[in-house]
């Protein structure tokens, strides 16, 4: 294993100390009432990110369509907090807007890790742009389940392919015996990796590149641009692509903020939103594929891309995830499950996919 920068440490020592200083802000700065014009959208990802894009580019719109009316104040990773620190925040009205991804999201809300199940998200990306991004029968099953957390879902989208990053060549459920993998710390996540065979271990993502750096993990999965930013392929010896799954994440926005803005403040949200599952898709696919050139040409880290017959061994062991799925969820869940197998399949086979 290779040894990583020394700056790159000292940023993950820092957001150690921020998540206590999140808290601190929490109650002090951001629990004042915000002011109407000016929105604050904190992120999972740190500057430069897919996340940060989307944030730039939603910031921009609704500061121009409003006539400068009303301000976006972007909070990059390590400024407010862990995932499950800024979906409190976003829960209750300390920030308006937040990004959520279902990995650690499914603590809240289960049915979100309907996202999570390996192999169910197509492998054409286009198919889950368009079902993330505009499905009604997907959101009309959800918006119930985050609304009961004081939540209001407006929009998911893909961030690219998941990729292991590991010390160890990984082509089979038995080569994972005994690695101990990182994972989001949403619970599907756990028994989905114990299906694959490997001794998954949840945390949080500012904690991935010193847990990886000194031993206590043995790899972790994330998509290439996270993977690049982040640093991890530093510390590791292979990335290996299994095709098991996109990175997918929400935005939400506070419940009772989005219920009580004006009807043209609420279509300044919505027609935004709208606007940017075409952009961010775009985004999301230029900068894992500019990332990968930049591992490429940085490090002498392996890449295996496994054949479709290893591959096949890891999906038959998901289809045991899809059922602790339905046993976590229930009839609920299960409705989730099937609409969104449905939506994937006739997306499909328009495209002809
Ligand atoms: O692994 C994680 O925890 C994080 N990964 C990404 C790419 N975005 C946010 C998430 O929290």
């Amino acid at each position: 294993m290779r040894e990583g920068r020394l700056s790159t440490m000292k940023r993950y020592t820092r957001w150690g100390v921020s998540a206590v200083a999140s808290l601190t802000l929490a109650i002090g700065t951001l629990a004042q009432p915000a002011a109407a014009e000016s929105w604050k959208f904190a992120l999972e990802e740190i500057d430069g990110s897919v996340q940060d894009a989307y944030a730039e580019a939603f910031k921009k719109r609704i500061e121009e369509k409003s006539g400068g009316e009303v301000t976006v104040n972007i909070y990059p990773y390590g400024t407010l907090g862990t995932s499950t620190q800024l979906t409190e925040l976003a829960a209750n009205g300390a920030i308006q807007f937040a990004n959520a991804s279902p990995g650690h999201l499914g603590k809240l809300i289960p049915e979100i890790q309907v996202l999570s199940i390996p192999y169910l998200l197509s492998q054409n990306n286009e198919c889950n742009k368009q079902v993330l991004g505009g499905s009604e029968v997907i959101y009309e099953n959800l918006d119930e389940k985050f609304e009961n957390q004081g939540l209001k879902l407006l929009t998911m989208y893909p961030e690219g392919q998941m990729v292991w990053t590991t010390n160890k060549k990984i082509t089979s459920p038995e080569d994972f015996s005994n690695f101990k993998i990182r994972v989001m710390t949403s619970p599907l996540l756990v028994r989905a990796y114990e299906a694959f065979g490997a001794n998954p271990t949840p945390m949080p993502y500012s904690e991935v590149y010193s847990g990886l750096q000194l031993g206590q993990i043995d790899g972790q999965v994330n998509p290439i641009f996270a993977i690049e930013e982040m640093k991890f392929y530093e510390v590791q010896d292979y990335m290996i692509w299994a095709g098991q799954q996109q990175f997918t994440t929400t935005v939400v926005a506070n419940y009772g903020f989005y219920d009580g803005l004006s009807d043209e403040h609420r279509q300044l949200v919505d027609s935004t939103v709208d606007e940017m599952v075409d952009v961010i898709f775009k985004t999301q696919d230029q900068y894992n594929k500019e990332r990968l050139e930049k591992i490429k040409q940085t490090s002498d880290i392996e890449m295996i891309h496994l054949n479709e017959e290893q591959r096949a061994v890891f999906a038959e062991r998901a289809k045991q995830v899809e059922k602790k799925f339905v046993e976590m969820t229930g009839d609920s869940g299960e409705k989730v499950l099937n609409a969104l197998t449905q939506e994937i399949k006739s997306c499909e086979d328009k495209m002809g996919s």
